[in-house]
């Protein structure tokens, strides 16, 4: 992979859903050396520190927890990725996955900008498409997709600049869908590669068919990496487990690849919850995941091709 200039923002950002932690995952992640990782593989860092929220009141939340702050977040998010996009490779520290309101949806006005075609991996147990209307538990982590590809429900939110088109995603390592979600999913076009897909094919088939295309368009690749997105028995320290994910040589492979590729602009890494770590190990996988993506090997071997 050729070298980066990786931008590191810290997003303490913990009112996605009730139970605490996430806000330690910056700090977590510059424990366990990620900027040390990345300069190790040659690629310049800068840390800028945490973002903050923007401040906002907001009345009648009703059912969705901490409403106002999510808000003040997917605001502020979405004018720091427009803004650290145009000097680097931004890698999004959170922070639980509500996150990725304001980062996906900065990502994708900054791309729009400069006429590429904008895709997302999404890496995950659950698909967070909810809107804050059809959300059952009010957590806000569950709804990013639905605010980025502009579903309606999302009053009070910051106007979204450029809509992700649903064409443009691929969520692997899904295995956790509530019926509204599903019913949604129906009428949409995105790739949902659930774990019944992974077993079936394995993991390299469905994600060297979305590169494909991704390559096609011109396009450009903004990855969201849920901790949940691998199996618990690698990655406990995420609040919502759910057993049957990826393994650790799964997600290594889908870094792998995706370093191969050379399309990935733009990383969000999230839900890590460090009070809830066995000793650093999730904290240090998603570094050691971080680093294949940016072009950590094993050995030096030919590049295989994966299509068919
Ligand atoms: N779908 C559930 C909800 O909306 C769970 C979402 N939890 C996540 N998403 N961790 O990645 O509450
Ligand atoms: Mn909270
Ligand atoms: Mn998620
Ligand atoms: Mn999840």
């Amino acid at each position: 992979m050729t070298q980066k200039n990786c931008i590191l923002v810290g997003v303490p950002l913990d009112c996605g859903k009730a139970r605490n932690g996430c806000l330690m995952g910056p700090d977590a992640y510059r424990t366990a050396g990620l900027a040390e990782a990345l300069e190790a593989l040659g690629h310049s860092t800068q840390d800028i520190g945490n973002v903050a929220p923007d401040p906002v009141r907001t009345a009648n939340a009703g059912h969705l927890h901490k409403l106002a702050e999510n808000i003040g977040w997917t605001s502020a998010l979405q004018r720091t990725a427009l803004d650290v996009a145009q000097t680097g490779f931004p890698i999004f520290m959170g922070g639980d996955h509500a996150l990725a309101a304001g980062t996906v949806s900065g990502m994708a006005a900054h791309w729009a900008k400069q006429d590429r075609p904008f895709f997302v991996l999404w890496l995950d147990a659950h698909t967070d498409i909810h809107t804050p209307k059809s959300t059952a538990s009010g957590n806000l982590h569950g709804t990013p997709v639905g605010y980025y590809i502009g579903r309606d429900g999302f009053d009070g939110f910051p106007d979204l600049p450029d809509a992700v088109d649903p064409k443009n995603i691929c969520m692997i390592g899904i295995r956790s869908v509530d019926p509204a979600e599903n019913a949604v999913l129906q009428n949409l076009d995105i790739d949902v590669v659930d774990m019944r897909r992974i077993d079936e094919t394995g993991i390299a088939t469905p994600l060297a068919a979305f590169l494909d295309r991704v390559k096609a368009a011109n396009g450009v690749l903004h990855v969201s990496l849920d901790v949940d997105f691998i199996d618990p028995l690698h990655a406990p320290a995420v609040g919502t487990t759910v057993p049957g994910g990826a393994t650790e040589r799964e997600a290594h492979l889908v870094m792998e690849m995706l370093s191969d590729s050379g399309l990935v602009q733009s990383l969000d890494l999230v839900e890590l919850n460090p009070f809830l770590d066995d000793r650093g190990k999730t904290a240090s996988l998603m570094v050691d995941l971080t680093a294949s993506l940016m072009g950590r090997r094993v050995f030096d071997r030919p590049t295989r091709d994966y299509s068919s």
